[in-house]
């Protein structure tokens, strides 16, 4: 995602976290206000372009090495390279989490990252090994040259709200909050926290990372990449994925909100 994707599903989890998560995250991040989650979740993005932060470009998806749209599917011992995944990464840095004994710096990253990852693995572009996940597809839309990876980060989830700064994220949160609390969300958001383990946090993560998977060969690429190399996607494709962009990012911040709400009562 790019920044509106990750600072509005930072705002859903701080809307749903338990007071005693929101007072350690906040003491942990050195932020004590509303913006302590969405003020840091784009922070590994600009990381992994730096030269102490290369080791974790890797970390930012998971290559499904899939096919599209006839079979989509995600394997971790297939598709979890040495190097590491989006997976392996919600794994290792949970766990620094829960290590008593880590210093407040390698507090402070391990939770920047957590809150990072598990919106990614939400998008369904970072669970798809096809042109790098997209970026080596080229398209337009709205008459502007780019790729598809691209389109289901930041061209689509700003369209629909219309900018990309933290305020456009915070009224997009609140929206999906409110349709999680009360609206068409209500009835299906408990089930999306059915199998949330911290004990087994490659488990738990593999099945965002399929359950994501699946939208690459529904609505990503229904057709193939055929049917959109080279084509606008600002008009009935944008249509199609915006009802599941806005569902993957209302998942990602609930299951954020509680997999931080485990984490903060995990070291007890
Ligand atoms: N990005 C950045 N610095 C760059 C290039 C891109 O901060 N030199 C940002 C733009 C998007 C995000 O990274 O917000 C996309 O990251 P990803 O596609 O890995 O999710
Ligand atoms: N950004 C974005 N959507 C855009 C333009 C930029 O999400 N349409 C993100 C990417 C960078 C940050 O905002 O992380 C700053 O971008 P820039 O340097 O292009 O202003
Ligand atoms: N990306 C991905 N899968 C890949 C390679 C990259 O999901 N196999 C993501 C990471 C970034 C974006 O695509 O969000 C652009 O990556 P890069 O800057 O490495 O081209
Ligand atoms: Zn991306
Ligand atoms: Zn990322």
């Amino acid at each position: 995602w790019g920044s509106l994707g990750h600072e509005t599903i930072a705002y859903i989890a701080s809307n749903f976290v338990s007071p005693a998560t929101q007072s350690l995250f906040q003491t942990i991040l050195h932020n004590q206000t509303s913006s302590y989650l969405a003020g840091v979740a784009t922070w590994a993005d600009s990381f992994r372009y730096t030269a102490a932060g290369r080791f974790s470009a890797p970390f930012h998806f998971i290559d499904a090495e899939d096919d599209p749209p006839a079979s989509c599917g995600v394997v971790y011992a297939r598709d979890c390279p040495v190097e590491g995944c989006v997976v392996g990464a919600i794994r290792n840095y949970t766990a620094q989490l829960l290590d008593a004994d880590l210093g407040a710096g390698n507090r402070n990253m391990a939770a920047k990252f957590v809150i990072h990852f598990v919106g990614d693995i939400h998008q369904p572009l970072h669970d798809e090994s096809l042109d790098r996940g997209g970026n080596s597809i080229l398209v337009t839309f709205d008459n502007v040259q780019t790729n598809l990876h691209h389109v289901w980060d930041s061209n689509i989830p700003e369209k629909l709200i219309g900018g990309y700064a933290l305020p456009d994220a915070e009224r997009w949160a609140t929206a999906l909050t409110t349709a999680i609390k009360t609206g068409v969300y209500k009835t299906d958001a408990e089930s999306w926290l059915q199998g949330i383990d911290l004990s087994d946090p490659v488990g738990t993560s593999i099945r965002w990372a399929e359950e994501a998977n699946q939208f690459v060969c529904q609505t990503v690429l229904p057709e193939g990449k055929d049917a959109v190399v080279g084509k606008e996607l600002g008009g009935e494709y944008y249509e199609a994925a915006v009802p599941v962009i806005e569902l993957q990012v209302a998942r990602a911040g609930y299951r954020l909100a509680r997999w931080l709400d485990l984490i903060a009562a995990g070291g007890k």
